[in-house]
């Protein structure tokens, strides 16, 4: 039955499945979702892989292919389509038939080679990617090795990158975009070319896992278009999409680390949450009897951060902190994002370390209160800014990420439940109260209380 409904952007990819779940098929389809967008696939291959190594791959029947293009274009269509791992050169022909009949944007990834070695391409298959597909593209996104291969030089340096993305273009496609990642530098620098002009995309370099990176950067730009995107706006934001994607990889198995392009999901689907709980963890302490005699001279804050935190400006608190009031307290403000620097710090660190601490509240020092924490049983990690080293005074922003992972030291590695010091010249001493989050934080603050009541 037909009827009237939302527009659904829709989004194709014909590609391999990583067994593993970080590259491939897998790796397109959490993109596509991530950014909204409904994924179809037409699977060319079953690898069997890990993190460490691909075993083994079996190719499926270009039929196969064939039969599955068709399905999903007779009956659901799609707005874009892009293709990462395909096999052999009969796979080639059926694709680029099919996209010489139909025409949509086209982004083509041309995969040769697994993250973790192994060649995912006959040689027969990618001279026939090059003169039968690439010509069909909108965008086609090698890195430095396969831009040299498809290009037939080696390339060492960002000019040689320029040239070679200008002999791609010439078999046919509008843009070339070379990832600059294989390149040497601190800075990774991307080229985005199109007949007559070159722009650079720049970002910083992430240390970090990258397994399935090229399959999420091309579907994310799938995904852009399928949305109506212009090409040049989808390549900027699919880049932004990977540095964050890469940033969070996950740590699965033992090998590369893949990508998670589903980072900037979760932290935007938290915005919301994130301040309702900090208003509920504040109405809890407001009638928490005592409370108001653990607040510091510099007043306390309480922060929950986004998951995976890209920085202060993903750490919400109170802007005018919590102050005594009455008989009670107040904090005479909304939580905001951006609010805390101090305690926004101390969580990032924490979860840079690790732990899934995304809370923390700042109290006053007492003997009784540290007395109150070891007999609840909670881990109390310690650190003492006198030791502080003049390299890290001198780094804005640098003293409390060093004594976080100083206190997690004097507690061998653990995930603490409170961090102090004991200040230092014109510096207050200080207990953080660490939690999941402000409501884990509140019980923790009801259960020292009840212990400094008797
Ligand atoms: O990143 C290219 C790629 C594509 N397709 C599959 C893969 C990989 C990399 O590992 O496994 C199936």
């Amino acid at each position: 039955m037909m009827s009237k409904r939302v527009m659904v952007f829709k989004a194709l990819t014909i590609a391999g499945s990583d067994s593993g779940g970080g590259a491939g098929i897998q790796a397109d389809l959490k993109t596509f979702y991530a950014l909204g967008v409904y994924g179809l696939t037409v699977v060319t291959a079953v690898t069997a892989q890990n993190t460490v190594e691909v075993r083994s791959i079996y190719p499926l029947p270009s039929e196969a292919v064939r039969c599955q293009l068709e399905a999903v274009a007779y009956d659901i269509g799609f707005d874009s389509a892009k293709t990462g791992m395909i096999y052999d050169a009969d796979q080639v022909d059926v694709i680029a038939e099919f996209f010489t009949k139909n025409h949509k944007p086209l982004v083509v990834d041309p995969v040769s080679r697994a993250t973790v070695g192994a060649e995912l391409s006959t040689s027969r298959a990618y001279e026939a990617l090059k003169y039968k597909l690439i010509p069909l593209a909108s965008v086609v996104t090698p890195n430095i090795d396969e831009a040299s291969i498809l290009a037939g030089f080696r390339i060492e340096d960002l000019e040689d990158a320029i040239k070679a993305a200008e002999v791609i273009a010439e078999l046919g496609c509008d843009y070339v975009v070379v990832k600059g990642g294989h390149l040497k530098g601190d800075r990774v620098i991307d080229i985005v070319y199109r007949r007559g002009g070159v722009r650079f995309l720049e970002s910083v370099r992430v240390e970090d896992g990258t397994h399935g990176a090229g399959c999420s950067f091309s579907a994310a730009i799938t995904a852009y278009i399928a949305r109506g995107l212009s090409i040049d706006e989808s390549i900027d934001r699919a880049k932004e999409f990977i540095v964050d994607a890469i940033r969070f990889s996950e740590p699965v198995g033992k090998g590369v680390k893949p990508v998670n392009p589903l980072a900037t999901l979760y932290r935007d689907s938290e915005r919301f949450r994130v301040l309702s709980i900090l208003e509920e963890a504040l109405l809890r302490i407001k009638s928490l009897k005592g409370f108001s005699k653990l607040i510091p001279e510099v007043r306390s804050n309480l922060v929950m951060s986004l998951p995976y935190p890209r920085g202060l400006e993903d750490v919400a608190g109170y802007p005018s902190r919590i102050a005594p009031y009455r008989d009670s307290v107040e904090a005479f403000s909304k939580p905001e994002f951006g609010a805390s620097r101090h305690l926004a710090r101390a969580i990032l660190e924490l979860q840079k370390l690790g732990f899934d601490i995304r809370s923390a509240i700042n109290l006053k020092y007492s003997d009784e209160v540290i007395e109150a924490c070891r007999r609840i049983g909670f881990k109390v990690g310690f650190y003492d800014r006198r030791e502080e080293p003049e390299g890290v005074k001198r780094v804005e922003g640098a003293t409390i990420p060093w004594g976080i992972r100083r206190a997690v030291e004097s507690l061998g590695g653990c995930r603490p439940d409170v961090v102090y010091h004991m200040g230092d010249w014109g510096k207050e001493p200080m207990i953080l109260l660490l939690g999941r989050d402000p409501l884990d934080v509140v019980d923790k603050l009801n259960a020292i209380l009840k212990i400094l009541e008797g």
